[in-house]
Parts: C-alpha cells; sequence; structure tokens
C-alpha cells in the first residue's frame, strides 16, 4: 500500500496517523512525499490523480482519492466502525473550514490580499469565522475527547493553519486546550513529530 502526499498537508497528515492509530507501521505501508509544485510530482499527479490533489491511496491495482474517501477505504479495510452521522457531519464541518484556509493559503501564495473586499475573498473569510466559531462549541460541548479520526482531522487543521499563521485561534479556548492536550499526550509523541509538517 502506498500513500501519496506531501508532508506539509492537513489532509495527507490525517491518514497518516489514522495509519499510526491503527498500528499500520512504516514497515506495511510506503508514504510518498511528493512535491506537487515541482515538474516531476507534477507528473506524477497528473499520470495518478486527475483530481491534481494529495493525498492518494494506492493499494495494489486500486488507486483511492480523497482524504474522506481514503478513510473509508481504510476503516474497512481495517474493519474499524464507519463513522456515525453526528461525526460525518462535525467532519463536513472541518473539511469545508480546511478547504477554504487551503484556499486562502494558496491566494496568498499568489501574491493575492484576501483581506480586500472582493467577493471570493469575503466567502472564504466568512466561511471560516462561522466554523472555527461552531468547532470550538464543539470541542467544549466535548465531542472531541477521543483520538479518533474527527480529532485527528480536527487537530492536523488547526495545527497546520496555526503553523501558516491563517487565523487568530488564540481567541478560541476550547481549540488552544484540544491542541495542547493532545501535545501533552506521551502515546502520540513520536506519530505527531514523525508527520510533523515542519519536517
Ligand atoms: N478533498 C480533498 C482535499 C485535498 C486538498 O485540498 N489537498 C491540497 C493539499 S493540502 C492539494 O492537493 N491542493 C492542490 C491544489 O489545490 O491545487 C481531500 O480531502 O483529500
Amino acid at each position: 500500500m502506498k500513500l501519496y502526499g506531501s508532508t506539509t498537508s492537513p489532509f495527507v497528515r490525517r491518514i497518516r496517523l489514522y495509519l499510526a492509530l491503527n498500528n499500520i507501521s512504516a514497515n506495511d505501508h510506503q508514504f510518498v512525499n511528493l512535491d506537487i509544485f515541482s515538474e516531476d510530482g507534477r507528473a506524477q499527479l497528473i499520470k495518478d490523480n486527475p483530481t491534481l490533489k494529495v493525498p492518494y491511496l494506492v493499494d495494489n491495482d486500486q488507486h483511492i482519492f480523497d482524504s474522506r474517501v481514503i478513510f473509508r477505504y481504510l476503516a474497512q479495510k481495517f474493519a474499524q466502525p464507519a463513522l456515525s452521522w453526528h461525526e460525518e457531519n462535525l467532519l463536513t464541518l472541518i473539511d469545508a473550514a480546511n478547504d477554504s484556509f487551503v484556499t486562502l493559503f494558496l491566494l496568498r501564495r499568489s501574491g493575492l490580499d484576501s483581506n480586500e473586499d472582493v467577493l471570493f475573498f469575503n466567502l472564504q473569510n466568512e466561511r471560516v469565522a462561522i466554523l472555527v466559531e461552531q468547532l470550538n462549541i464543539a470541542v467544549a460541548k466535548g465531542d472531541f475527547q477521543q483520538w479518533h479520526y474527527p480529532s485527528i482531522c480536527l487537530f492536523c487543521l488547526l495545527y497546520w493553519a496555526n503553523l501558516r499563521d491563517l487565523y487568530p485561534f488564540e481567541k478560541y479556548e476550547a481549540l488552544m486546550t484540544f491542541i495542547d492536550d493532545i501535545k501533552a499526550k506521551p502515546e502520540l509523541t513520536e506519530q505527531l513529530r514523525a508527520t510533523d509538517p515542519r519536517n
């Protein structure tokens, strides 16, 4: 089984941490680190995955695109329970925030100022503001107490967006405590280090 992605992508990191949660070590799968903006990485991406996004998974002849579908594929392979509808909704909130944060990041990398009063920028900024607020409420309510796939996804999003300085997360107490609690878990130290986007 080969997982293609980049070390910086929060969508890729969630799958790497989900593999670790299921005790799938580096001996049992290969992580292929693609620089999707380099000539070689782009050529590989175009050959393998027409969405031109990472992550994607190759298991024998089976190609699986999109982290959400990769998660379902792996959960089935490891005989893990499916997400509840509530967890699916939490994941949708996280994915929508993650997509808009990636968009804001790519706008910045493109030299555009997403604080300008432009419809497309306003839509992304409005979405992330509402979703961060909602996710903070969900954490405070106890929806992310367990280290399960939605928690993994939330952690990867917050850690990456914070690192990239994409949002003032300091104002959201429950989210900050959530990140600190996870970082303080000794059983997660090694996998968090191994998948840190700064590597
Ligand atoms: N819905 C996709 C989103 C993946 C995604 O947006 N990946 C980013 C990296 S963080 C990417 O490949 N972006 C390339 C692009 O937008 O051109 C998933 O869950 O896998």
